[in-house]
C-alpha cells in the first residue's frame, strides 16, 4: 500500500488533469500558438507590455498539486515557467514603478475571465507564470500560452491564458466574471484554510460545487471536441 499525504480539507483525488472552469468560459476557447505577451497596468508611474523580457528572469521547474474549489484535486503536476516574484521584482517594480500601496492584483485573461489576489499571496515562492506543464507547452486546455499557478490558492485563482495583470491600490475596477456572484470569489482563496467562497459556509459549498463539477467538466470537453473537430 503507498501511503499518499492526505489531501487538503474537503478536496478528492482525481487521476486526470482535464480543462476545467465556469460554465460560460467553456466554449470561449482561446488558441494562442503564440509568445506571451502581458499588459502590466493599475495605479503605477509607466504601463508596459511584456514579451521578450520574461525569458530574462531564472527558469523554474516546480512539482504542485492542484485544487480546485468544486473539490477535485489532482497531485504531482509537473509546471514550468517564472517566478512571479522574479517577475515582479525585476520587471514590474524597476519598470513600471507601481505605487506603494498598490496590493490588489488582478488578472484577465483572453476569454474574459478575471480574478483578484494580494500581492502578499502572489509573492510566495510556489507562485508561477507558467508555460508548459508535464513536459507541453500551454495549450487550449490549460491556459496557453502563459497562466498563473498558485498551488496553495484554489484553481479559480489560478487564471489561464493571461493577457493583462494589474496592481491596483483597491478593488474599484474588478469584480468577478459576469453573472457570476461575487461571493464566489474569497479575497484569498487560501486552501489550507478552506477559503473556498465569501461569506457561504464550507457545508454548503461542497455540497453544491460537487454538483456542478461534473457537468462543468463535460461542458468543458465537449467544447474541445468541437473545437479540434472543426479544425481538422
Ligand atoms: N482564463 C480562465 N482561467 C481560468 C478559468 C477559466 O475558465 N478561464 N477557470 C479557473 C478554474 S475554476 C480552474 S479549476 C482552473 C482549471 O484549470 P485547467 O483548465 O488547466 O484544469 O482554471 C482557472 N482559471
Ligand atoms: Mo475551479
Amino acid at each position: 500500500m503507498t501511503n499518499r499525504p492526505a489531501l487538503p480539507p474537503g478536496q478528492r483525488l482525481r487521476q486526470s488533469f482535464d480543462r476545467f472552469g465556469l460554465g460560460l468560459f467553456a466554449n470561449r476557447v482561446v488558441d494562442k500558438n503564440t509568445a506571451p505577451s502581458l499588459r502590466i497596468r493599475g495605479d503605477l508611474k509607466q504601463e508596459l507590455t511584456v514579451t521578450d523580457q520574461l525569458q530574462s528572469l531564472d527558469r523554474v521547474d516546480q512539482l504542485s498539486d492542484f485544487h480546485c474549489v468544486t473539490t477535485w484535486s489532482v497531485v504531482g503536476l509537473k509546471w514550468s515557467g517564472y517566478r512571479f516574484r522574479d517577475f515582479y521584482h525585476n520587471i514590474v517594480v524597476p519598470q513600471c514603478l507601481p505605487d506603494s500601496d498598490s496590493h490588489f492584483v488582478v488578472f484577465r485573461s483572453y476569454d474574459g475571465y478575471a480574478v483578484s489576489m494580494s500581492l502578499h499571496d502572489l509573492l510566495r515562492d510556489n507562485v508561477l507564470l507558467a508555460d508548459n506543464v508535464d513536459g507541453n507547452p500551454l495549450g487550449i486546455e490549460h491556459g496557453g500560452p502563459l497562466r498563473l499557478v498558485a498551488p496553495d490558492h484554489y484553481g479559480y485563482k489560478s487564471a489561464k491564458h493571461l493577457e493583462s495583470i494589474e496592481f491596483w491600490r483597491d478593488s474599484r475596477y474588478y469584480r468577478f466574471p459576469f453573472p457570476y456572484p461575487n461571493l464566489m470569489d474569497h479575497p484569498r482563496g487560501r486552501v489550507e484554510y478552506e477559503e473556498r467562497a465569501k461569506w457561504l459556509p464550507n457545508w454548503l459549498v461542497r455540497p453544491l460545487y460537487r454538483v456542478l463539477q461534473a457537468p462543468a467538466r463535460r461542458k468543458h470537453a465537449r467544447a474541445v471536441k468541437a473545437y479540434k473537430g472543426s479544425k481538422t
